[in-house]
């Protein structure tokens, strides 16, 4: 796979593509980055962007995962302490979960944000950014609460950390674009370089193919699940036996199999038994969607499959959790 591809592949967006085209000519030792607020537990929406953070590295790519401690205090998610102890949970985690140590840099938000030079220029920051331009950005990270200012600099500090990480590329979900395009908006006006932007998609509720998957709402699957579990998860999930249900509605199981299993695997076989037509074994997306839609692989069995692979990711986070929590 050539560097572009590898940068690309199953991102919902790239901005720009140009940009990113540039990046990929010469991707060794650039920087790319994604933040993540601390929350003890790792789930299918970290793993999402640490499987795009693996390709990056795959391409030569430098990787800065920042742990962002003062956005999450920003975000009520906890005292200081609590959210400094749960970040080096999450570090602990990612690198179980496959993030190559040598080439991924963890850094604390409060090693630099906290400083005089960062302060005075979030301040000015400030004065060039509208109550409602700031508010826009935030509106899908912060769900439905009412706006504090709070949550005005919290999207403002995110663009500036772009800057200050000095980083070549922003990667995050596709809930994080508003503020990737403030930051394009708002870098150039303190005369800071304009950043590209990588963004993955969200993947649906598990139960009910609409919307999003989080761990807030509907079922989430995480590292702190048993085997078990991530079976009874996976086999519950809405499943129809087609690539495209009706009503704008998603499958889930062949999302998961499309952004978390066949990124990390090189194929992924389906074990029947002879009387059902014996193994398949797919080294690629496409065909086990095909295979779904067509009939000849049948839910039960996709189900059944996909819980097996994730259980193999996220098994050796779960035992770094229990080990952390003896
Ligand atoms: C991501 C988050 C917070 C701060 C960041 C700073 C720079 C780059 C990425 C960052 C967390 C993210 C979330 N906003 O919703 O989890």
């Amino acid at each position: 796979m050539d560097a572009y591809e590898l940068l690309t592949r199953n991102a919902e967006e790239v901005v720009t593509d140009e940009e990113v085209r540039d990046l990929a000519e010469d991707p060794a030792g650039k920087r790319a980055y994604v933040g993540y607020e601390p929350s003890g537990v790792l789930h299918l929406g970290h793993l999402l962007t640490a499987n795009k953070l693996i390709d990056l590295q795959d391409a030569g790519m430098e990787v800065v995962v920042l742990l962002a401690d003062v956005h999450a205090y920003l975000n009520e998610k906890g005292t200081f302490e609590e959210i400094r102890d749960t970040a080096e949970q999450m570090k602990a985690q990612f690198l179980a979960y496959g993030l190559d140590e040598a080439q991924t840099e963890f850094v604390y938000g409060s090693e630099f944000q906290l400083e005089e030079e960062y302060t005075l220029d979030l301040h000015h920051l400030e004065r060039e950014t509208t109550m409602n331009r700031a508010q826009r950005a935030m509106a899908e990270i912060q769900g439905d609460e009412t706006a504090k200012v709070s949550h005005l600099v919290y999207p403002l500090m995110q663009t500036l950390d772009i800057e200050y990480l000095d980083l070549d590329l922003a990667v995050g979900g596709l809930d994080q674009r508003k503020v990737h395009m403030l930051a394009r908006e708002k870098l150039p006006e303190l005369d800071y370089d304009v950043r590209p932007a990588i963004h993955t998609p969200i993947v649906a509720d598990l139960t009910s193919g609409e919307g999003k998957m989080s761990s807030s709402e509907g079922i989430s699957i995480s590292m702190e699940d048993s085997t078990e579990e991530l079976e009874e998860k996976v086999n519950s999930a809405f499943c129809p036996p087609t690539r495209e249900p009706e009503d704008d509605l998603e499958n889930p199981v062949l999302e998961l199999f499309e952004y978390h299993v066949f990124p990390r695997f090189e194929e992924v076989v389906v074990e029947r038994p002879d009387k059902y037509g014996g193994d398949l074994t797919y080294e690629g997306y496409e065909d086990l969607a095909e295979d779904l839609d067509s009939g000849e692989l049948h839910p039960a069995d996709a189900k059944g499959t996909l819980a097996s692979y994730l259980d193999e990711l996220i098994a050796p986070g779960r035992e770094k959790l229990r080990e952390l929590r003896s």
